[in-house]
């Protein structure tokens, strides 16, 4: 039986230690729901192996946990998963090639990396598309994107559930960021951002003006640390729970991309699990997602102010300094909106504005 289930445990990890000095280490989180449901029959043991990028302290992390402690207790102790954080086992991209090959049990990668599996995850990936993590989130649970998870069918990836990577915030260690001219630079060259191996989030940072470097995640804090790049974007609770604000002293509120993460399994470990087995990893995945989009919630602000807590240089942005940001990533639309279907991206708007509407 595993021990309950402790995020205060995860946490004294290598984030809080390197700094040697006592913190908060965690919000207030929820604790997991508690795991009900009945006991599968024994169809043998399997060990799931699951490898992803963000490290201990993570809402992906502590939401795995109790994706693995669902399987456990359901079964018995017979599913177990090990999970490897930090990109100890590949990138998203390399651990996506390894499910299929079968070389890996399961990752947890970002929607952009999987892009070349589905080309409609690449809505995602619209600058400014989601206003709200509320109309984010109705979006996730739609039948567009249950049609998206399908259609990974036959790829060698089962795609199980969506869950919240979330807002995508840019770091910095050269300046203060409060405008598309403070990324580009008016005197002074722009802003060497690393983004993720995507090709609309390349254009969204050339349109900004940066010189956008695409980039593994698990090479992106050495990289800033040895001045490779000034910057990166991703969420509050990743640069917090990646120690990136060791390397980077400004932070910019751009909320610019909401990213979905996407749970996965080898189709050939799937294929090996009894059908009762695979429901149970179903609904565990489903559950552990939900579980993940609230804790993720939960952490999102509460890293902002810890970073700034911690010596980070945080620009809050207002709607009109928003609104440019916005406007000069226009191209990006005009670029890819019929690349990615005029169709798909009306209809994901139009559920967002719906939630927009009941508030
Ligand atoms: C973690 C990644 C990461 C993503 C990125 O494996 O690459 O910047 O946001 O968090 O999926």
């Amino acid at each position: 039986m595993t021990p309950r289930w402790s995020h205060a445990a995860a946490l004294t990890g290598a984030a809080i230690l390197s700094l040697g000095i006592a913190q908060a280490q965690s919000p207030e989180l929820s604790a997991p729901p508690a795991i009900d449901g009945e006991v599968v029959g024994d169809h043998g043991s399997h060990t799931i192996r699951m490898g992803f990028g963000l490290s201990e302290g993570s809402p992906q992390y502590l939401s795995s946990r109790y994706f693995a402690d669902i399987l456990e207790q359901r079964s018995e102790g017979r599913l177990t998963v090990q999970i490897f954080p930090n990109s100890q086992l590949g990138d998203d991209v390399q651990m996506m090639e390894m499910l299929q090959t079968g070389t890996l049990d399961m990752t947890y990668p970002s929607s952009s990396a999987a892009t070349s599996y589905v080309s409609e995850l690449a809505v995602f990936d619209l600058p400014f598309l989601l206003p709200s993590r509320e109309a984010a989130i109705e979006v996730l649970q739609s039948e567009a994107a249950q049609s998206m998870l399908d259609a990974f069918e036959g790829s060698g990836i089962k795609a199980l559930a969506f869950s919240e990577n979330g807002y995508r915030q840019l770091s910095n260690s050269a300046r203060p960021v409060a405008s598309p001219e403070d990324v580009a630079g008016l005197d002074v060259r722009g802003l060497t951002v690393r983004t993720m191996e995507n090709p609309v989030h390349l254009a969204i940072w050339e349109a900004l003006g940066a010189n956008p470097t695409p980039m593994a995640f698990g090479e992106l804090f050495s990289a800033m640390e040895q001045g490779v790049v000034d910057g990166q974007e991703n969420p509050w609770s990743t640069i917090l729970t990646s120690n990136f604000h060791e390397v980077q002293d400004y932070g910019s509120e751009t909320r610019h991309v909401y990213t979905p993460f996407v749970m996965m399994m080898s189709e050939r470990t799937w294929d090996r699990l009894d059908p009762e087995y695979q429901a149970l990893v179903q609904e565990a995945a489903r559950q552990s997602a939900a579980y993940e989009i609230q804790i993720s919630a939960e952490y999102d602000d509460w890293a902002r102010d810890q970073l700034e807590a911690r010596g980070m240089q945080i620009t809050r942005l207002d709607d009109a300094q928003i609104a440019a940001f916005q406007e000069a990533v226009q191209p990006v639309y005009e670029e890819w909106a019929p690349e990615i279907g005029e169709e798909l991206i009306t209809e994901i708007q139009q559920i967002a504005a719906s939630v927009a509407d009941d508030q």
